[in-house]
């Protein structure tokens, strides 16, 4: 049985949760029967519903399961939470093999899944596409392992790293198969954050369950801006402002500053604390450059243009430094097409 070919649709599959499960991992599960025919597969589709080994196992009868094996990105769970146990299901289902794409995280569980299947006579094969595994739970394992907010940023620009001309003019800098990427995107993350001046330049809708705005001084409450209409909106906004009577419909919420700007760290703590798992950061420069420090992960997308122009906007204005050995350094971990744009994953590698 080719275990790798099977962990990637458990990937596939899990990936199907995603915008549904959080604060849970994304898993999918693949089962067969002791000959290795495919008999059932499941994810986790929804927060509080059953785990994925649950879902594909549900589908069958313990009898067509007798010497299987199953396959799933995440060590199945020992423990009584939203749902009994998965390990406890799997050794009820006469499952005689499990191959498991990483160890969880979450203390609960820990290796405790894996002994309960090992000390029921189960063969354990471990690790199989681990580091894809990792990372399809990148969210989950920070969240887990540091008990903080995963924050990722997008941004798009020209080939010299302008997100838009001197006077604010951006509409579009990518195609329209790379904007439809940034939805995909969106829908892995929580909530997205933007700042007062891109509501501004820009009226972005966002079209998010979840947007926050960094907004010191109140500034969008002054005109009807497209973010107001989506469900859940937060405003971070200097603590020493007295917030004045407003129809807008969303949760103000009041931030120390720091060197004159909302202090972000209070920001992500506040969100994580409020049970956010992970933001994605959609602004400009300035506070792409600000969060930057605390950011785990970059999505830049990048057209083929050159807009040519020192005073021309960047992506990341944090600093004027005067010595290139002083750079942010990344590490790329990935590069798509969508045609005619590119877009880099990347990853902050003196961050930990
Ligand atoms: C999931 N989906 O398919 C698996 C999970 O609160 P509960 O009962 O849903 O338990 C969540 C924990 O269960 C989660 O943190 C992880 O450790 C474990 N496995 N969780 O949501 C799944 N297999
Ligand atoms: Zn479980």
């Amino acid at each position: 049985m080719d275990y790798e070919k099977s962990m990637k649709r458990c990937i596939e599959l899990a990936k199907m949760g995603y915008g549904n499960v959080s604060p849970n991992p994304l898993v999918g599960c693949v089962v067969y029967d002791s000959f290795g025919n495919l008999l059932s597969e499941g994810y986790h589709k929804k927060y509080g519903q059953n785990h994925a080994e649950r879902d594909a196992l549900l589908k069958l009868e313990p009898y067509q399961t007798i010497g299987g094996t199953l396959v799933v990105n995440l060590e199945p769970c020992s423990h009584y939470g939203k749902t009994p146990p998965c390990a406890d299901l799997i050794i009820q289902y006469g499952i005689k093999r499990v191959v498991i794409g990483m160890r969880d995280v979450n203390p609960i569980v820990a290796g405790n899944g894996i002994k309960k299947l090992k000390d029921a006579g189960i063969e354990i094969i471990e690790g199989v596409l681990e580091k894809e595994c990792r990372y399809l739970n990148e969210i989950f394992i920070k969240n887990m392992l540091k008990n903080q907010l995963f924050i990722a940023i997008k941004t798009a620009s020209t080939l010299d790293g302008k997100i838009a001309a001197y006077n604010g003019s951006s509409k579009w800098i990518t195609s329209e198969c790379a904007r439809s990427e940034v939805k995909v995107i969106r829908n892995m993350y929580d909530a997205i954050i933007t700042s007062s001046s891109t509501v501004i330049a820009d009226n972005p809708s966002m079209g998010h369950k979840c947007n926050i705005i960094i907004d010191r001084n109140l500034k969008t409450l002054q005109n009807d801006y497209k973010i107001y209409k989506n469900k859940r909106v937060i405003v971070f906004y200097d603590e020493q402002i007295e917030l004045s009577e407003s129809d807008i419909c969303a949760e103000f919420v009041k931030a120390p500053l720091n060197g004159g700007t909302i202090d972000l760290e209070f920001v992500f703590n506040k969100l994580y604390a409020i049970g956010l798992k992970s933001v994605l950061i959609e602004a400009g420069g300035h506070l792409n450059g600000s969060a930057l420090e605390f950011t785990d992960k970059i999505y830049h997308f990048i057209a083929p243009k050159i807009l040519g122009d020192n005073f021309g906007l960047s992506c990341f204005n944090f600093r004027r430094a005067d010595n290139i050995n002083l750079c942010n350094r990344f590490h790329i971990e990935n590069i798509k097409t969508f045609e005619p744009d590119i877009l880099l994953t990347y990853y902050p590698i003196d961050n930990d």
